[in-house]
């Protein structure tokens, strides 16, 4: 279990640096910075927005030993590094935290007052998912709520509690052992409760159009599920990157050849896939490229472990 928890949120940094010196790319241009298939070298193991928010995630989770959503807007607050290649309404948002908005209302003035239904919400939910993934009520709620504090959009909470959802079947699943026909089993029963979780239409539609027992082409996965920012765009890209491969390296580095948003999807199918496979089938050399300074790479490792200690206590 504690493996699960390491691997969910170390995870979704590699998948996360993995995608982002390709961000904004086509598949095309992807597969010729990393190849065709083969072992992917990582390039930089710089990560970005989306690890940074997510160890904000984690943090206030572990400091409260719950959910408070103004300590993780202070948080989100104190971490962000213009760096780190933030989206334009997450960054118009952080400002007007910092200036002193409260949480329920600075997410609403984005995008003409529509707020965002970018993937910024999804990106960063994967410790929300591993704490609460015996409690599905409390899971939503602080999906929507943690979501709410950047990303006020219906779409964009949507695909976070959606995203949740998957990390905690995640953690669940994958203890049967290896028989080819239990595994299929297992993913055709997770993609079944992944459709009887969603109530939006915009999701549902995606993740009808998932079929496991057909290896679509990925200009076809592009075309149908998309590979952009916007969380329906993205979201259900990654839950069948995860879906469709045997193991977290395959996993991601699917997700990541599609291009459009990679270092966000590889992030999302990363958590997924590291919930899923646990710590120790992220491969070592991406590991171990992965940035490591003042809250990297065993930084984020300590967190995830403080999480599963506060979550055992409880
Ligand atoms: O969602 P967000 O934090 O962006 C995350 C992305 C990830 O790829 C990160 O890696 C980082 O690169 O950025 O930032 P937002 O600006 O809230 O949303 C992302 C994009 O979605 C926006 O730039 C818009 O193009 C689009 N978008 C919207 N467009 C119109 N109307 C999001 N919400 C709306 C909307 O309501
Ligand atoms: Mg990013
Ligand atoms: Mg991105």
């Amino acid at each position: 279990m504690k493996r699960k928890f390491t691997g969910a949120l170390l995870g979704s940094a590699v998948g996360d640096a993995l995608g982002a010196p390709v961000e904004g790319c086509s598949r095309q241009k992807v597969s010729s910075v990393y190849g065709e298939g083969g072992e992917w070298k990582m390039i930089s193991g710089r990560y970005t927005d989306d690890t940074e928010m997510m160890i904000g995630v984690a943090e206030s989770l572990v400091a409260n030993r719950g959910f408070n959503a103004e300590d993780l807007a202070r948080r989100f607050v104190a971490n962000y590094d213009p760096s780190r290649g933030y989206g334009p309404g997450t960054k118009e948002v952080l400002r007007r935290l910092s200036e002193g908005e409260s949480w329920e209302e600075a997410s609403k003035k984005v995008f003409g007052g529509a707020g965002s239904y970018g993937n910024g919400a999804a990106m960063r939910v994967a410790p929300v998912g591993v704490f609460y993934c015996d409690d599905l009520a409390r899971l939503k709620e602080v999906a929507y709520k943690s979501s709410q504090i950047t990303h006020s959009h219906e779409l964009g909470k949507e695909g976070a509690a959606l995203q949740a959802f998957c990390v905690a079947l995640a953690v669940r699943g994958g203890r049967g052992g290896g028989r080819v026909g239990e595994r299929r089993r297992e993913r055709e029963g997770m993609l079944h409760e992944l459709k009887g979780f969603v109530k939006n239409a915009v999701f549902r539609e995606k993740l009808e159009k998932i079929e496991l027992d057909k290896a679509k082409t990925r200009d076809e996965v592009v075309r149908e599920l998309g590979n952009g920012e916007a969380a329906f765009n993205s979201v259900p890209t990654a839950i069948y990157s995860f879906l469709r491969t045997e193991s977290f390296k395959d996993a991601v580095a699917f997700a990541v050849s599609l291009g459009g948003d990679p270092d966000t999807i590889g992030a999302m199918t990363g958590a997924i896939s590291g919930a899923y496979y646990g710590e120790t089938a992220i491969p070592k050399a991406w590991l171990e490229k992965l940035e490591d300074g003042r809250k990297g790479r065993r930084y984020i490792k300590r967190l995830a472990e403080e999480l599963y200690r506060v979550k055992i206590s409880l």
